[in-house]
C-alpha cells in the first residue's frame, strides 16, 4: 500500500470510529447494567445466542449498557425469573413462551400440537399479526416481551423402549413442561405426565425419578440428555418458541434511544438465533447417534394416529385464548398453505 492510501485508509477509520462515538454521545443512554436470565448453558444455541444479544447491547451503546449473562438456570428456574422481572429485581431473560401461560392465557397457542408444519410457517405466525399480538398481552401482567427465537420442534426421548407406536407411551414417566395444555396433551397420549421446571430435568433423568422427557435436538445434544436417555423418537410432535422478555418496571424507565438498542439487538439477535439453531440441528440427528443414541422414525400412519389423538385438546386450547385469536391464526396458516 502506498503512503497515500494508507493515508486515506487511516482517515476512513478514524472517521469511522468518531462516528460511533458521535452518534452514541447524541443518544440518550445512560450507563446501565442488565441481568439477563436463561435456563440452559453457555454451549447451548440460547447461550450462543445471549452472548450475541450483550454484544450487540455493548456495541449499539458504545459501551454504555453492559448485559450481564447468566446461565444454567443460575437465577432460577423460567417462572422464577418471571417473577423477578415482574417486581423489577431482574431486568431480562429468555424461556420457553410455555411457562408464562400462567401469567398469559393466549402463550398457550404456541403449545397446540403440530400447529406448524415448517419453521418457515413458524417465523411467518410468530413475527406477524398473530405473534405480536400474543406478544403484547404480556404488557398488562408487567412484561415486555421483545422477539421469538426459535427453541424447535419437540421430540420425545426416554431410557424404557423405543416408542414407535402409540400404545409404547403407555406408562412413560414423562416430564413435561409446567403447564396445563403439555400436561393434557402426554396423558391423552397414556404417557404418565409430570410437570417440572427444566433446571430439574437432568438429574430427575439420570436418577430415574423420571424416563423421559421431550426437547429438540439441540437441547438434546447441549444438556447431554444422551447421556441418560437411550430412546430417541422423531414425532414433531409441536413447535416451541422462545421469547425474550424485559420486566417492564425497568424498561419504562428507559429512555427512547435505549429502548431502541435492545429492540434492534434483539431484532439481529433473532436472526442469529434461528440460523444457528438451524444449523445445529441438522446436523444433531447424526450427533446424537455417535454418542449412542437409538433413533427412530414414526411410520405416517403412527403420527396420524398420534396426531389425531393430540388435536383433541385443541378445542380446550382455542376456548382459553379465544376464539378470535385461534381462527386467525387458523386463517394465516391457510393462506401461507396456499389454501
Ligand atoms: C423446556 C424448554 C426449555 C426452556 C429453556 C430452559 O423443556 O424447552 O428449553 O424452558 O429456556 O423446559
Amino acid at each position: 500500500m502506498n503512503l497515500f492510501r494508507r493515508a486515506l485508509v487511516a482517515t476512513a477509520a478514524v472517521a469511522a470510529l468518531a462516528g460511533t462515538t458521535a452518534t452514541a454521545f447524541a443518544q440518550d443512554i445512560k450507563p446501565r447494567l442488565i441481568r439477563f436470565g436463561y435456563g440452559l448453558n453457555e454451549q447451548s444455541n440460547q447461550g450462543r445466542a445471549v452472548k450475541f444479544f450483550a454484544a450487540e447491547v455493548e456495541k449499539a451503546s458504545g459501551g454504555k449498557m453492559k448485559v450481564r449473562a447468566i446461565g444454567a438456570a443460575a437465577l432460577g428456574p423460567d417462572t422464577q425469573m418471571q417473577q423477578a422481572l415482574i417486581g423489577g429485581a431482574q431486568e431480562m431473560m429468555v424461556g420457553s413462551t410455555a411457562t408464562l401461560v400462567g401469567i398469559t392465557k393466549e402463550m398457550a397457542l404456541w403449545d397446540t400440537p403440530f400447529l406448524f408444519n415448517s419453521a418457515k410457517e413458524a417465523d411467518a405466525v410468530l413475527d406477524g399479526p398473530v405473534g405480536q399480538k400474543v406478544m403484547a398481552r404480556l404488557q398488562d401482567k408487567g412484561l415486555v416481551g421483545l422477539t421469538y427465537w426459535e427453541n424447535g420442534f419437540r421430540n420425545l426421548t426416554n431410557s424404557k423402549r423405543p416408542v414407535q407406536k402409540l400404545e409404547d407411551m403407555a406408562g412413560v414417566k414423562l416430564r413435561v413442561m409446567q403447564n396445563e395444555v403439555f400436561l393434557n396433551s402426554f396423558k391423552s397420549l397414556g404417557a404418565n405426565a409430570v410437570p417440572l421446571p427444566f433446571s430439574e430435568l437432568f438429574s430427575a433423568l439420570e436418577s430415574r425419578t423420571v424416563d423421559g422427557q421431550e426437547n429438540p435436538f439441540n437441547t438434546i445434544l447441549s444438556s447431554k440428555f444422551y447421556e441418560v436417555q437411550k430412546y430417541l423418537s422423531v414425532t414433531n410432535h409441536v413447535y416451541s418458541p422462545w421469547i425474550i422478555t424485559v420486566s417492564k418496571k425497568w424498561w419504562d424507565g428507559l429512555s427512547k434511544d435505549e429502548q431502541k438498542v435492545l429492540l434492534d439487538a434483539a431484532a439481529k439477535s433473532r436472526d442469529f438465533e434461528r440460523k444457528d439453531t438451524r444449523e445445529e440441528a441438522a446436523k444433531a440427528v447424526a450427533e446424537l447417534k455417535a454418542k449412542g443414541m437409538q433413533i427412530n422414525e414414526l411410520s405416517p400412519a403412527e403420527v396420524a394416529r398420534m396426531r389425531d389423538k393430540l388435536t383433541r385438546v385443541n378445542a380446550g386450547i382455542a376456548a382459553n385464548v379465544g376464539m378470535d385469536l385461534w381462527n386467525e391464526t387458523q386463517a394465516q396458516l391457510g393462506k401461507l398453505r396456499g389454501k
